[in-house]
């Protein structure tokens, strides 16, 4: 835990006991601050009352006598309209910031400059922290991995010289951290995204922007319009100058002073003008498929600006573990593998992994999102037979129509087992069943975790197909 010494003595609000709420009240605590808080369930108020923090309700205080408001990132604060603890604290003339801004500031007061990346963008941003935390790791160095990813921020050990902190952070926290300035800031890509959360879609890529702004080394992809124009602005506010440094990346292209991939070879033209391959992804199942690439250039890219061996970036790339239900191998059964993508819940997410792969078995269904599978028709040569699930299949049916081979089974279970079969006694080389549902999960699993979860369990349990 990071205890937020430099609110010690103060009084704060605090909305939001989720995971990232408890952890805040945790640390605030323990830096000795009087922490008043509030959450609209009952079962996180009363874990919260058990750890000693002050439930009350928020409504009915004072609020002259705190500092601030910690608001937790789920909860509005323009958008659709500001939560009314955001209306109540401006009336108040309370600042109002998340548990991003508690660890900045608490960073700058015990350990100003210590290594701090801060890893955003629409797409990828998860695969990119992790893969960085991964390599960093690798390379012995104490690696601190959190943020949006997972481990709320102040759960992770303080911020020192010798430590390295690799922080995912959404649009959300970005927002409510003001003073936001790690030392390599990433921002990987931009599409929209939460614009119920933003308003607009320029809104969205203003708070992303933040990021950039407040970072000493900044990378930046240059590939979507949204990412190019920030790296553009922020080149014109710093100057040459300045100690500040932007670092295009590129999936598409060769860029000077910067990194791009060259096919699935990393190229830096940082150090090296004619250009330096600092790492690979070929032959890496992991990171498959182009937007691999991608997160791997960046992770590459942060890891070589710290002057690393090149063997360290190759060695970490190669040993990389993956994360869980992103394009997961969850096992192989004779020539067929099976590859849990349970994580993509849009169409956008599917075509991803639809890309990675040929001879596919796809299971697909769910909670339906805007659109279904329609932008996803272009890569139906890949898939050889689609088996629908949960409240879409009817709708994904009439979407593939005569034109793509495909069975209404009901449920994930009975999806893989005919999937399974059907790979297996097919003529493909390696064939790949696919759960790769581009819905929610909310019509038969609490969430796309446990939809995950079922799926490699129940790959675990075919031994005989
Ligand atoms: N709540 C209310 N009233 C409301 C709304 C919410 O009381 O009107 C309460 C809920 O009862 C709950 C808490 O607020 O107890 C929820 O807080 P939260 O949604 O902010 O969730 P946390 O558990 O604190 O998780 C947050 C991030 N959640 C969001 O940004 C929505 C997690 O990102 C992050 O992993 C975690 O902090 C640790 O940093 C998740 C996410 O979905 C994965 N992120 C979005 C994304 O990736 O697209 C941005």
């Amino acid at each position: 835990m990071t205890p937020v010494t430099c609110f010690s003595g103060k009084t704060v609000a605090l909305f939001g006991l989720g995971g990232s709420g408890l952890a805040t009240a945790r640390a605030l605590m323990a830096g000795g601050a009087h922490v008043v808080a509030w959450d609209d369930n009952a079962p996180a108020r009363a874990r919260a009352g058990n750890e000693g923090v002050d439930v009350s309700d928020l409504d009915k205080q004072d609020w002259s006598r705190f500092s601030s408001l910690i608001l937790s990132p789920g909860i509005p604060l323009t958008h659709p309209r500001p939560h009314w603890t955001v209306e109540r604290a401006k009336a108040a003339n309370v600042e109002v910031i998340g548990d991003l801004e508690l660890f900045c500031r608490e960073r700058a007061a015990i350990a100003p400059g210590a290594p701090f990346i801060a890893i955003t963008g629409t797409n990828g941003k998860s695969t990119t922290t992790a893969l960085t935390a991964h390599i960093l790791r690798e390379a012995g160095i104490d690696v601190q991995l959190g943020g949006n990813i997972g481990t709320p921020v102040l759960e992770l050990l303080p911020p020192a010289r010798d430590r390295m902190h690799v922080v995912e952070v959404s649009s959300f926290q970005i927002d409510l951290a003001p003073s936001l300035n790690p030392s390599v800031g990433a921002l990987i890509n931009l599409s929209p995204d939460h614009i119920d959360r933003h308003g607009t879609m320029e809104n969205y890529a203003a708070v992303k922007a933040r990021l950039i702004e407040g970072s000493i080394i900044a990378l930046v992809g240059v590939d979507d319009e949204y990412s190019w124009r920030i790296g553009q602005q922020r080149d014109a506010r710093i100057g040459s100058a300045s100690a500040r440094f932007t670092c295009p990346v590129s999936v598409t292209r060769p860029v000077a002073r910067g990194v791009f991939a060259d096919g699935t070879k990393i190229v830096s033209t940082l150090y090296d003008p004619a250009g330096k391959v600092i790492g690979d992804t070929a032959g890496v199942s992991t990171l498959r498929g182009a937007h691999n690439v991608q997160n791997a250039a960046f992770a590459a890219g942060i890891v070589h600006l710290w002057r690393f061996p090149l063997e360290t970036i190759a060695e970490g790339l190669r040993s990389y573990p993956g994360l869980p239900h992103r394009m997961e191998e969850v096992g192989r059964l004779g020539k067929v593998l099976f590859i849990n993508d349970s994580k993509a819940t849009n169409a956008d997410a599917a075509e991803k992994a639809l890309l990675s792969f040929d001879d596919i078995y796809w299971i697909a269904g769910g909670q339906m999102k805007e659109g279904g599978i329609r932008p996803l028709m272009p890569l139906m040569d890949r898939v050889r037979k689609a088996y629908l699930i949960g409240a879409a299949a009817n709708d994904f049916a009439r979407t593939l129509g005569d034109d793509v081979p495909h069975a209404v089974c009901g449920t994930l279970e009975a999806a893989l087992i005919e999937a399974a079969m059907d790979a297996e006694t097919s003529d493909a080389r390696e064939p790949v069943v696919l759960l790769s549902p581009a819905c929610a999960s909310y019509d038969q699993f609490a969430n796309y975790e446990s939809r995950g979860d079922a799926f490699r369990k129940y790959v675990a349990g075919l031994t005989n197909i």
